[in-house]
């Protein structure tokens, strides 16, 4: 089909998003109890695209956890660390922190790879990058279905308190302005099992059988461009497990 210079393509196929909530830690006890996730063996799981609420002051701080390499001033322990794990869905993810008011302004945030608990590697760590002295990793080079263990804590002792912790695994191409680029003659695999549905998306005005009511995007939409590389160019899908994989021919005019 012929279009304009860097055309934008998009692709439509349904597919479920993992969109769900995790229940916030228990808090610990004066007994010194220790809650769900105040060890990195018993984290908690973390779904993607979820925000769950730490309230640190129910964690401890074990002398034995993993120094935050990137700390202000020279690498050391946070305080009150919580343990969270997640399960990687594609090669990038974003973490990032929020405060829940009072004390919580200044969060530390690591992540680390490793399916067995006991071994792990830090693949990143962050103290500032967010708003304010709070924390955002912008992960890459992920290995989807491996797990990853975040491990949040507060940098000092004057700054525990409740904080957010966000998990977005969407893939960039999942917005228009993260398009991935679809080279002539060649094929791109999009994941639609990770991707979501933006009610801002626009409509296809080609779809058979609309559901009653008012026009409604397609489900898990991805975005993918192209830049003409001829008069008449082809788009075709080609349907796999779980993706689609959208090939971009140029044809002879
Ligand atoms: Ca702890
Ligand atoms: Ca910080």
């Amino acid at each position: 089909m012929a279009r304009s210079l860097a055309s934008v393509v998009r692709i439509l196929m349904s597919s479920l998003a993992c969109l769900s909530a995790v229940a916030a830690p228990a808090s610990a006890d004066d007994r010194g109890f220790a809650p769900p996730g105040d060890e990195r063996c018993d984290s908690i799981f973390l779904n993607c695209n979820s925000t769950v609420q730490a309230n640190l002051a129910g964690f401890t701080s074990n002398p034995n956890d993993p120094a935050f390499t990137c700390r202000f001033g020279g690498a050391g322990r946070g305080f009150n660390t919580a343990w969270y794990s997640f399960i990687a869905q594609g090669p990038t993810a974003t973490l990032s922190t929020g405060s829940g008011g009072g004390a919580a302004t200044d969060s530390l945030l690591a992540v680390y790879s490793g399916n067995d608990c006991g071994i792990v590697t830090q693949i990143a760590c962050d103290d500032d990058s967010g708003n304010g002295n709070l924390s955002l990793i912008n992960l890459t080079g992920l290995t989807t279905g491996n797990r990853y263990y975040v491990q949040l804590a507060a940098f000092s002792d004057g700054t525990v308190g409740t904080y957010t912790l966000n998990l977005d695994c969407r893939p960039p191409y999942d917005e228009c302005a993260g398009a991935i680029n679809l080279a002539c003659n060649s094929a791109q695999e999009v994941n639609l099992g990770i991707t979501t549905t933006n009610p801002a998306d626009p409509i296809f005005p080609c779809r058979l059988n609309p559901p009653p009511g008012p026009p409604v995007p397609g489900v898990n939409s991805a975005w993918l461009r192209f830049t003409a590389g001829a008069p008449n160019m082809r788009l075709t899908v080609l349907a796999t497990a779980g993706s689609s994989t959208p090939v971009g021919r140029c044809l002879p005019s």
